[in-house]
């Protein structure tokens, strides 16, 4: 008998063939990331309840086929999704897991019949995954993966109220993290982008769910900050905080990267300077994790970038400072 971490293989239906953290327990390997805090991947098997469900277990430790019909499949990416979200905040951040503790949350797939959604719960410290429209297209994707987790992670530090401007802060943390794990995977079959859900077609025409450097594209989300912000869905209210992230990482104007095409519009007809991804990020989180609160509204938001940005690069005078007040402008925040 033997027990141990053990390094599997696994054909994902997003990200192509992925090296998976699992357990070996006897003569058999289960999805249990024993190098990340213990994550492990449950089949809910289209049930509905609130029991974490089935441990995926495997005989051979290769895992899933790259087709959505073989029920191995969604939990490859939904394990893979969680292993890299795990990394970049390790790696990136210092930080070990979700509550900084080193210990994992888990992950639910194949929760329900058709069901198209994933969602994070802090009740169960939990993320659950739908498999989408006619169970084709699981909501496994590594963004909308590093999306949940980043819930779990703005839960446990600034707790952003989620409703009204904190609500869209809320949900824009999710995307911009999301963005950020999804750029430091480089994976070839989902390079780094400004889309949120490309993969997952939820739109059913191969459209994403949200765009970053221009939030509008979607039809729903706010470009720029209004006094009626507050009363839009998070999920829209989150665009002028996803378009500050897009402008102060890349600038404003066309540019191309990893083969899709932007063109971020400013709303005060500026022209903003990008300091790239790594610092935006490193700003963003520096303002979740010690100048956010519960009720931190788009204003406050800019106050505690501005303090983040001084605080890593310098003040009033550095690049870094500057580039931060200039892209909140371009959204309506001053
Ligand atoms: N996928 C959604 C989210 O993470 C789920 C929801 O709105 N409850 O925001
Ligand atoms: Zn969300
Ligand atoms: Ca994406």
């Amino acid at each position: 008998e033997y027990q141990g971490i053990e390094t599997g293989s696994g054909k994902s239906l997003y990200s192509g063939t992925v090296t998976l953290g699992t357990t070996l327990s006897g003569s058999t390997y289960s999805l249990t990331d024993g190098g990340r805090g213990g994550h492990k991947t449950y089949d809910k098997a289209r049930s509905t309840s609130s029991s974490a469900g089935t441990l995926f277990t495997d005989a051979d430790d290769t895992w899933g086929t790259g087709a959505a019909s073989n029920s191995q499949t969604a939990a490859v990416d939904a394990a893979y999704g969680a292993q890299t979200t795990w990394d970049y905040y390790k790696n990136t951040f210092g930080r070990s897991g979700i509550k900084n503790d080193g210990k994992a949350a888990y992950s639910r797939v194949h929760y329900g019949n058709a069901y198209v959604n994933a969602f994070w719960s802090d009740s169960c410290f939990c993320m659950t995954y739908g498999d989408g429209e006619g169970n084709t297209k699981p909501l496994t994707s590594l963004d909308v993966a590093g999306h949940e987790m980043t819930h779990g992670v703005t839960s446990n530090t600034a707790g952003l109220n989620y409703s009204g401007e904190s609500g869209g802060l809320n949900e824009a943390t999710s995307d911009i993290f999301g963005t950020a794990v999804e750029f430091y995977a480089a994976n070839s079959s989902d390079p780094g982008d400004y889309l949120i859900g490309e993969k997952i077609d939820i739109n059913g025409d191969g459209t994403p769910l949200r765009y970053m450097d221009k939030p509008s594209k979607d039809g729903n989300s706010a470009d720029a900050w209004s006094s009626s912000l507050g009363g839009l869905d998070v999920h829209y209210s989150s665009g002028p905080a996803n378009h500050f992230f897009y402008l102060l990482s890349e600038g404003s104007g066309a540019k191309t990267i990893n083969g899709v095409s932007y063109n971020s519009p400013t709303s005060n007809g500026s022209t903003v300077t990008g300091i790239g991804r790594a610092k935006a990020a490193a700003i963003w989180y520096k303002a979740l994790t010690e100048y956010m609160t519960s009720t931190t509204n788009y204003k406050a938001a800019r106050t505690a970038t501005l303090s983040a940005a001084s605080a890593l690069y310098g003040g009033t005078g550095s690049t870094e400072y500057k580039a931060v007040a200039a892209a909140w402008s371009a959204v309506n925040v001053s």
